[in-house]
């Protein structure tokens, strides 16, 4: 089993922090996304999302997108720390939480940095197809941001995690989109003291700081 990766870009790094919670080793292949080796035939052809991470395991299946990476880690190592949740309703509300925290945390991130960092000229949307940059959007994620800020934080203020009371991906997923916000020079506002608490507490755990 081999997992592609590229650990100092933030959607490779939610998984090397849920594999290191749940304590499991896998062969790393570098994608250096600098090179866009991502977008090169032979990735294309294991992984036509052309995005890391991707897991190819032994017998040739590939399987990229977070969520189906650590569905698979979760069903094939039950024996270690559930991190999707234990009882059918913490499974959904991880679900629920996590998709929050990608869709207007992570996504609102990347739609301020991928639609004005000079690097990203026609690379505004990952995968195989180009798409121009739109100041429009840019400016649009910066509006979603501080709603992402805002929201969560509520949400922690009755929860010691972001799903309940145990750490998920749901927290592995707002805690890169806080650290993501450093590349536009956002940060949690003041005002947000319960989302501040829980990210300096969480920033301490040891998966955490092996993938900083
Ligand atoms: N929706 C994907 C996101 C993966 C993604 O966006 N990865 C970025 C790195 S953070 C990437 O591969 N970018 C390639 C590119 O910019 O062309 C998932 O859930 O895995």
């Amino acid at each position: 089993m081999k997992l592609y990766d590229f650990p100092s870009a933030p959607n490779p790094r939610r998984v090397n922090i849920f594999l290191a919670e749940k304590g499991i080793e896998v062969e790393r292949v570098a994608v250096d996304l600098m090179k866009q080796e991502q977008l090169q035939a032979k990735y294309m052809a294991k992984n036509p999302a052309c995005d890391v991470p991707m897991l190819e395991l032994d017998d040739g299946t590939c399987i990229s997108q977070i969520r189906g990476i650590t569905h698979y880690f979760e069903a094939a190592y039950p024996e270690t720390p559930l991190l999707l949740g234990r009882s059918p309703a913490e499974k959904g509300l991880v679900e629920m939480w996590e998709h929050l925290a990608f869709m207007n945390g992570l996504l609102a991130v990347a739609e301020v940095f991928r639609n004005s960092a000079k690097g990203f000229t026609d690379r505004a949307v990952v995968g195989p197809h180009n798409y121009p940059q739109s100041a429009e959007l840019a400016e649009r994620g910066a509006l979603r941001l501080p709603n992402f800020f805002t929201d969560f934080d509520q949400q922690l203020a009755n929860n010691e995690y972001v799903a309940g009371d145990a750490f998920s991906l749901a927290d592995i997923t707002a805690l890169v989109t806080c650290d993501f916000a450093k590349w536009i020079k956002a940060q949690i506002p003041e005002d947000c003291q319960h989302l501040r608490a829980w990210y300096a507490r969480v920033s301490e755990r040891p998966s955490v700081k092996a993938n900083p």
